[in-house]
């Protein structure tokens, strides 16, 4: 099935720090650029997200004195899960993948871009504070959220779910996404994706 008028493929921060040799590299998470780059070649509406933490971001390990990465702290908002800097405002890290071919991508959604709040989720931050995408695509007609990109139990899952939880109609490209994986949270986030509704897809069954 080829992608329709109410279709928007949303790709997931496809960025040097989730690349290997970035600072927070995914497993593998180059091979999400190739499938990435045939999906937008046939979705007419593209939305791109990008992490963008300022320096000393609450999501930083080195923002808490004798924390390390992959430790969870707790915050007004709730258990905040501590990573190496990532993603920092303007750097080459933070940057687009060179090689993800998305020219026509009509908006970039910024996410993590305060200092005391994190953001997985395209749609909300983690202190529950709209970016105002759900609104943007509603009025702009979409119906339903194609998902793609990094991390597959971080971004790709909070974002997949929060598009459920908006009402759109969503789907997730299996061979399009990587993940970080922590003791199963792969097989978990795939677990809560399909118990909302989301449907688990393959790039063939939507690209040429
Ligand atoms: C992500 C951890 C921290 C992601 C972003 O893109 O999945 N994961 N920041
Ligand atoms: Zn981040």
């Amino acid at each position: 099935m080829r992608p329709g008028a109410g279709d928007v493929l949303l790709v997931v921060d496809v960025q040097n720090d989730f690349l290997p040799g970035g600072a927070l590299a995914v497993p593998d998470g180059d091979a999400v650029i190739a499938p990435i780059n045939r999906l937008a070649e046939g979705f007419a509406h593209v939305v791109l997200t990008q992490d963008w933490h300022p320096p000393g971001h609450v999501s930083f390990a080195t923002s808490h004195p004798g924390r390390a990465p992959f430790e969870a702290v707790a915050r007004p908002y709730g258990s905040q899960m501590l990573w190496p800097d990532h993603c920092v405002q303007g750097t080459e890290g933070a940057a687009l993948a060179p090689g993800l071919r998305a020219t026509h991508a009509e908006l970039v959604i910024r996410k993590g871009h305060r200092r005391d709040v994190d953001s997985y989720s395209a749609f909300v931050e983690a202190d529950r504070t709209p970016t105002g995408l759900a609104g943007y695509l509603r009025e702009r007609g979409f119906t339903r959220v194609v998902v793609c990109g990094l991390a597959t139990d971080y971004c790709v899952a909070w974002t997949a779910l929060d598009a459920r939880a908006a009402g759109f109609s969503v789907a997730v490209v299996a061979d399009a996404v990587r993940g970080i994986d922590q003791d199963g949270s792969v097989a978990r986030a795939w677990a809560e994706m399909v118990a909302a509704g989301v449907e688990r897809i393959a790039t063939g069954d939507i690209a040429a």
